[in-house]
């Protein structure tokens, strides 16, 4: 099998002694994959996240990594223009304005072909190509060019959004052709699949039934794959005594509060940050709670740091810290402790055991892992879960006390209850919550989405056999 990411997962960073440093990428598609492929013999084709620079192929643990090199220019216009400034914002409900500038395009497209040219050269014959994201949707179609006998699987991480806001793309048609080249498109959530079907439809005429779509000739195959976490090592690392042990620390680190709330969030202006440090501003100015009885942990991991809306929200974000703090802390009790930094795995691990408060508040998100991630390290059956209705998460944690993060007055109400919610209430939540993530997990998610591709290519071997 070959996986085709942006990112390889690993940031490989060249060192001034001529070796090559690994240091395990940030995100949810690397936590996603990084299990399975582990397990199985196959290539991994992505950027190394250094621009300017050719890497060799390495192989690790029967992995071999295929670095793909970007200029600085195509990291501005492919990644950081086209993919997180035009596609991003556009696929999330455009919360953020989507920029529009065609040279960007020009590079996306030289890029998305580099992955396919890239993924033809290492691909045995009829393998597996399995493609992920929004910023590789061209790559199906130039593959097939390429390679007719691999079979192509494809999936978006992020939403597909509808109509009203795909239509803006001025490249709307060659995306959607770019898409329909793979055996399977798959995303986090039927809606997606809907919103998908319906401009195939409208854009290039291409007639469905039944989930599946046809085009160019070909049968595609289109559904729904909830994503999830590799749950039984989350909740085993949760239960380890150093684990334990860091997670109480925490709380007498904090001044042992009565309530602990965090968020965990790579800082993304789709996560609702600024929702959560609102509601808990008003209950704090209403006393209810006060200082003294509960704080608020925000660990923000860096992310996209160039880009000038990236920029501007987080300053925002650290203007709304401060001002909570400087009007509700006290000396060696800050309402809100922020952490603009990665922690590792364990240490993150720690933080869900001690929270009795998890706030997932996105505008919108694909699926949200954090919410999955907490629920698995909840193993002792405590804790609460406070969800935005707009994750994809939403749709199967449905146990979690769910809220519109546009209504301050819902979230604070939602807020309030969590931290009011009784124990014997909390692990009736959790119980459930925990019975859905358990049986869910990401190998789960693989297997589906493998074994759907699995189904695909009767017409090729039909063909072949004619
Ligand atoms: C995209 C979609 C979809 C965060 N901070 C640290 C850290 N993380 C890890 C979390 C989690 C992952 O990053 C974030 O995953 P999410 O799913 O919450 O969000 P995105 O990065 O936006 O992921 C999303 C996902 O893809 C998978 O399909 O769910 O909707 O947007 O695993 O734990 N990990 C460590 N230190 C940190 O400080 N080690």
């Amino acid at each position: 099998m070959v996986v085709l990411a942006n990112r390889l997962p690993f940031d490989l960073e060249p060192q001034p002694d001529g070796t090559t440093k690994a240091r395990q990428a940030p995100g949810g598609l690397v936590t996603a994959l990084q299990p399975i492929l582990s397990r199985r013999e196959g290539a991994w084709v992505g950027w190394p996240g250094t621009p300017d620079t050719e890497l060799e192929a390495t192989t690790t643990d029967g992995l071999t990594l295929e670095p793909i090199s970007l200029t600085s220019d195509e990291v501005d216009q492919y990644y950081e223009g086209f993919s997180n400034a035009t596609l991003w914002p556009l696929y999330h409900d455009a919360v953020a304005p989507s920029e529009f500038h065609r040279p960007w395009w020009e590079a996306y497209r030289r890029v998305n072909d580099r992955f396919a040219r890239r993924a033809a050269e290492v691909a045995a014959p009829g393998a597996t190509v399995w493609i992920h994201d929004y910023q590789l949707q061209l790559v199906p179609q130039m593959l097939r060019a390429l390679r007719p006998d691999v079979r192509i699987g494809f999936f978006l991480h992020i939403p597909f959004p509808p109509a009203e806001l795909f239509n803006r793309l001025p490249w709307r048609r060659q995306i959607v052709a770019g898409l329909l080249g793979a055996d399977l498109i798959g995303f986090q959530l039927p809606g997606g699949t809907r919103n998908f079907v319906r401009l195939a439809k409208s854009l290039l005429d291409v007639p469905t039934s039944g989930g599946r779509l046809n085009y160019d000739g070909r049968t595609i195959k289109v559904g729904a794959f909830p994503i999830s976490i590799d749950s039984a090592a989350q909740s085993a690392l949760a239960a380890t005594p150093e684990v334990h042990d860091a997670a109480r620390k925490l709380r007498a680190d904090l001044g042992n509060p009565s309530k602990i709330i965090l968020g965990v969030d790579r800082l993304d202006y789709t996560k609702g940050i600024d929702v959560r440090l609102r509601a808990f501003r008003e209950l704090l100015a209403e006393k209810d709670p006060s200082v003294d009885d509960a704080v608020m942990v925000q660990i923000a991991t860096p992310s996209r740091e160039r880009l000038e809306s990236y920029i501007r929200m987080r300053e925002g974000i650290e203007r709304q810290v401060g001002s909570l703090n400087g009007d509700f802390g006290k000396i060696g009790r800050p309402a809100v402790h922020y952490l603009h930094q990665s922690l590792p795995r364990e240490e993150l691990a720690a933080f869900y055991v001690a929270a009795d408060v998890m706030t997932v508040t996105p505008l919108r998100d694909g699926m949200n892992l954090v919410a999955k991630e907490y629920v698995a390290c909840r193993v002792d059956g405590g804790g609460t879960l406070l969800l935005s209705e707009f994750t994809g998460a939403a749709r199967e944690l449905r146990a979690a006390l769910q809220v519109n993060p546009y209504d301050t007055d819902g979230v604070k109400d939602g807020l309030r209850a969590a931290l009011n919610m009784t124990t014997v209430a909390a692990r009736r939540q959790m119980r459930s919550l925990r019975r859905q993530v358990l049986t869910h997990d990401v190998d789960r998610w693989a297997e589906s989405f493998l074994s759907a591709l699995e189904g695909t290519r009767d017409h090729v071997t039909e063909a072949r056999n004619r």
